[in-house]
This record gives structure tokens, sequence and C-alpha cells, in this order.
């Protein structure tokens, strides 16, 4: 877990829309989405609790979870989920399930990058992430 620690901040993004389009993401909120630069701030409190905070100047969502205990998520644009998260080989891999549909987001450190992939059906989409200084 240590090496997803600190501050991130998107540098790229391939795919996106197609991504959130297979979602059922609507067209207003994927405007908003695909011109936001988030910042993704992970940390851990004394209790071993994660906090996975995204940051946007439209809008701020933060999860704080357990690895491999379902927690109830309320993604940022509003699915109600059921979202389990484990690490498998050093990478992140978040199942969020609803209405008998589910998505997956693998996180992984590369150096000083942090490699988003979020996989609905068969549309991947990459964003890069570099570690702030
Ligand atoms: C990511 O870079 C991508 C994670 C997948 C998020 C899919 C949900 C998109 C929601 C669109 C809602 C639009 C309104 C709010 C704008 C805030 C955008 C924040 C999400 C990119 C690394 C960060 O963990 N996640």
């Amino acid at each position: 877990m240590e090496q997803f620690i600190g501050t991130w901040k998107l540098t790229s993004s391939e795919n996106f829309d197609e991504y959130m389009k297979a979602v059922g993401i609507n067209i207003a909120s994927r405007q908003i989405a695909n011109m936001a630069k988030p910042d993704v701030l992970f940390s851990v409190d004394d209790q071993g609790l994660i906090s996975l905070k995204t940051k946007t100047t439209f809008k701020t969502v933060e999860i704080k979870f357990r690895l491999d205990e379902e927690f109830d998520e309320i993604t940022a644009d509003d699915r109600k989920a059921k979202t389990f998260i484990k690490l498998v080989d050093g990478k992140l891999v978040q199942t969020q399930t609803w209405e008998g549909k589910s998505t997956m987001i693998e996180r992984e450190v590369k150096g000083r990058e942090l490699i988003v992939k979020c996989i609905m059906n068969d549309v991947v989409s990459i964003r890069t992430y570099k570690k702030h200084e």
C-alpha cells in the first residue's frame, strides 16, 4: 500500500469519455469530468483505514475503506455501488457493482506515476497521474 500514499496529479487520459459512456454516465457529467484535472490523495490513518480522495474544482469525492471489506460507495456521478477493493500483485483492484452492472478500476504505481485503468465490459480507459512533490 505504501507506494500509493501521497498526492497525484492527472497528466494524461485516454478513452475516458468512451469509458464513462459505457458506464452510463450522462453527457452533462461527462463534459465536466472530461475537463476535470483531478488531484488524487491517498492516505492511511493509524487504524489502518485507507482514504482515497479525488479533488476537482467541481466536486471532491472521498472513499474510506479497508482492503477486502465490501462497503457502500456513492460515486462522483451518483451511482450507489457496492464496492470491494483488494491488493493483487501490488495493484489496487476496485470493483463497483450497481444495478446488476459492474466496473473495475485498477491502480498501479510505476516509478513516479500512478496508472489508473478503468474497465467497463470491453472498454478500457487509461489515466496517468504524476506524484506531486
Ligand atoms: C479516475 O481518474 C477515474 C475513476 C473513474 C471515475 C468514473 C466516474 C466519473 C464521474 C463523472 C462525474 C462528473 C462530475 C464530477 C467531476 C469530478 C470528476 C472526478 C472523477 C474523475 C483516481 C481517480 O482514483 N479516478
